[in-house]
């Protein structure tokens, strides 16, 4: 089949509805960011795992590129496509279904283009949690979320999204269907293929439904806030809510005070608490098993001997589930805060916990030393080790050509001393194209070798979002 001949084929697997090109295209040609602006040949919109599979077949045939997509929340630009107008985007957003639900068995089996909130409530109305949350969980799908590995702020606890699934099943690149949703705990038959998909970004094959864990709600969620004097107090407060807590510490987020201001600015409303006073707060949530009062005197003891210990300098544990809420809304609008101030540059990273502390102290010394005046805006899930070790330009900058001059000198000194604290460019946001060209620079050759040699292997044609993670 020639590309020409393409469309109408696409047009008769999902219906000419679902097959948008033009103005009804363009919502999913830019990324969230608004950084990458590609050109598509059109969006198609398949109904069912069948339609997913003839449209990849015909795109196989014709020799056509795909770049699946799912909530396009991607922070990596590898949800779009390229400029060349040869590529189609297969977005997965009409295959919502949740397929069955097995409480017996604490499963859910849902199609790739479930929302992620929707799953959510899905499970808490089946009396069950699933844990993988994220500021983006009302827009971004389970299918993208498996796709780039997503973690959240859940992590400490349940792990990221790999940790949370089960079964997969998969389209592959000349359009056979891998059914793998068998949904057990223990599988040694060989190979473990369903890992090989996730956190693949869409290269190896199309995700089209997914059985996850399911775990019990807890009796009772709570959540605090603190302010700490350095990042040495807050890794040394995540060790002592570890020992306190053990289990039932459920999240642990990390916010330095030029990121709260940001917030300050912008949604004044939000009234952050303590911000002013300290460089950087922490949020901590406990999940109890027992009752809210186990938990509060839990979190009591706990906050207690910090200050004590002088590694809280104060406090609050939140009243109700409102407050409770009000206080996450100010973590998850960082980035959003961020937007709204303007360009910025992004690095999402992971360090040892023990070398966290001296990672920032050397690094925002070196990028201070770079381009004086830049605003560090530094926040993340500290409890993983995973900081969002993010660059505003200088206040007043110009700053489309502050990042035009300075981000890739940015880029490298962060990343290599990423890399020289034992850590990785990529903690969940994935590669993409946006640090595909670093990759090479950080991974051992060895391994880079493994995962040319795995996508030769699945996509020979090299027709599955190509130019994201490798090159070629
Ligand atoms: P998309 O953006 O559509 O796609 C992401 C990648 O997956 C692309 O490479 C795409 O080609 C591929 N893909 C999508 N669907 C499929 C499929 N069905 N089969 C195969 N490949 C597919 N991420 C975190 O990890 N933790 C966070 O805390 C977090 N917070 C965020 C907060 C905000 C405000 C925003 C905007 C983003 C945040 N993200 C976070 C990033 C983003 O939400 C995640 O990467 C999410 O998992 C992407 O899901 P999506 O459905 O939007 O995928
Ligand atoms: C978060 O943790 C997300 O809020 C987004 O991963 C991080 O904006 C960012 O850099
Ligand atoms: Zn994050």
């Amino acid at each position: 089949m020639t590309p020409d001949h393409l469309l109408s084929t696409l047009h008769s697997i999902v219906g000419a509805a679902n097959v948008l090109t033009g103005d009804a295209c363009a919502e999913y040609e830019s990324d969230w960011r608004r950084r990458a602006h590609g050109k598509a040949r059109c969006a198609v919109r398949p109904g069912c795992t069948a339609e997913v599979a003839e449209v990849v077949r015909a795109c196989a045939q014709a020799g056509v590129p795909i770049v699946p997509q799912g909530g396009n929340t991607g922070l990596v630009e590898g949800s779009v496509p390229d400029t060349s107008g040869e590529q189609i985007i297969l977005s997965l957003r009409r295959m919502q279904a949740v397929r069955t639900i097995d409480p017996a068995n604490m499963t859910i089996t849902v199609e790739a283009g479930c929302v992620l909130q929707t799953l959510q409530e899905v499970a808490h109305e089946a009396g069950l949690l699933f844990p993988l949350s994220l500021g983006a969980e009302g827009s971004c799908t389970i299918g993208g979320n498996l796709a780039t590995n997503a973690g959240g702020t859940q992590v400490v606890r349940y792990g990221n999204a790999r940790e949370l699934c089960l079964g997969l099943e998969v389209v592959l690149a000349d359009g056979q269907i891998w059914e793998g949703l068998q949904g057990l705990r223990k599988d040694n038959t060989g190979y473990d293929l369903r890992n090989l998909f996730i956190g693949s970004e869409g290269t190896l094959g199309i995700i089209t439904a997914a059985t996850l864990r399911l775990y019990p709600q807890p009796a009772a969620q709570l959540t605090a806030w603190a302010a700490v004097p350095s990042l040495q107090a807050a890794t040394a407060l995540l060790a002592l809510s570890h020992r306190h807590l053990s289990a039932a510490l459920t999240g642990f987020e990390v916010m330095s005070q030029e990121g709260l201001r940001l917030v300050d600015q912008h949604y004044a409303h939000l009234r952050v608490p303590m911000w002013r006073e300290t460089p950087w707060c922490v949020l901590l949530e406990a999940s109890d098993s027992e009752s809210e009062a186990h938990a509060r005197a839990q979190f009591e003891h706990l906050l207690e001997t910090a200050m004590e210990d002088g590694i809280v300098t104060d406090a609050i544990i939140a009243e109700n589930i409102r407050q409770a809420h009000d206080l996450w809304h100010i973590r998850e609008s960082i980035t959003l805060a961020q937007a709204a101030e303007g360009p910025n540059i992004k690095h999402d990273v992971s360090v040892p916990i023990s070398r966290i502390p001296e990672f920032v102290t050397q690094t925002d010394a070196q990028l201070q030393a770079l381009a004086p005046g830049l605003r560090l805006i530094n926040f993340g899930h500290l409890g993983d080790g995973n900081l969002h070790y993010n660059v505003q330009p200088p206040a007043g900058a110009d700053a489309a050509a502050f990042i035009a001059a300075h981000e890739a000198a940015i880029g490298d000194v962060v990343y290599r001393s990423v890399h020289r604290f034992g850590g990785s460019i990529s903690a969940e946001h994935g590669i993409g194209t946006l640090k595909r060209d670093q990759l090479p620079l950080y991974k051992p050759p060895v391994a880079l070798q493994l995962m040319h040699t795995i996508k030769q292997a699945l996509d020979p044609q090299c027709l599955l979002n190509p130019g994201r993670v490798l090159e070629r």
